[in-house]
């Protein structure tokens, strides 16, 4: 299935760990990574205040299922030390579902579409890149 992933970063090396990130996926059993966004600076949208974000967004085949995929991405996340506290705080990485192919959920923990994409430009704009070529 055709999927795009959202990944942000506002703590740390952030350009360092969506790299790595990346490079997570591309050894993610069941993932292939086909394309990468332009990584924007962006300002922080909602939570407390924190600092800029580095954002952008991944395209990848993948064999598996949405809540399979959530897993990798949760295993990813958490090498990196990221600790769930405030909501929409200040994170060393965050890797969302933002599509899963045409398909939609609605479960209280897996939301995909992801909701709130298309009024956020910081995912826009990278999509865009991805989408258009
Ligand atoms: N993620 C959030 C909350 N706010 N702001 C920006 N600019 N970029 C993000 O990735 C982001 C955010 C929660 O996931
Ligand atoms: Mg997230
Ligand atoms: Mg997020």
């Amino acid at each position: 299935m055709r999927c795009y992933i959202g990944v942000g970063s506002n703590l740390g090396d952030r350009q360092g760990n969506i790299e790595a990130a990346i490079q997570g996926l591309r050894e993610a059993g069941g993932i292939e990574v086909t394309k990468v966004s332009s990584i924007y600076e962006t300002e922080p949208v909602g939570g407390p205040q924190q600092p800029k974000y580095l954002n952008g967004v991944i395209a990848i085949n993948t064999e598996l299922e949405p809540r399979q995929l959530l897993l990798a991405l949760q295993k990813i996340e958490n090498q990196f030390g990221r600790e769930r506290s405030v909501k929409n705080g200040p994170r060393t990485i965050d890797l969302d579902i933002l599509m899963y192919g045409e398909e939609e959920i609605d479960e209280p923990d897996l939301k995909i579409p992801h909701p709130r994409m298309h009024e956020r430009e910081f995912v826009l704009k990278p999509l865009r890149d991805i989408v258009q070529g």
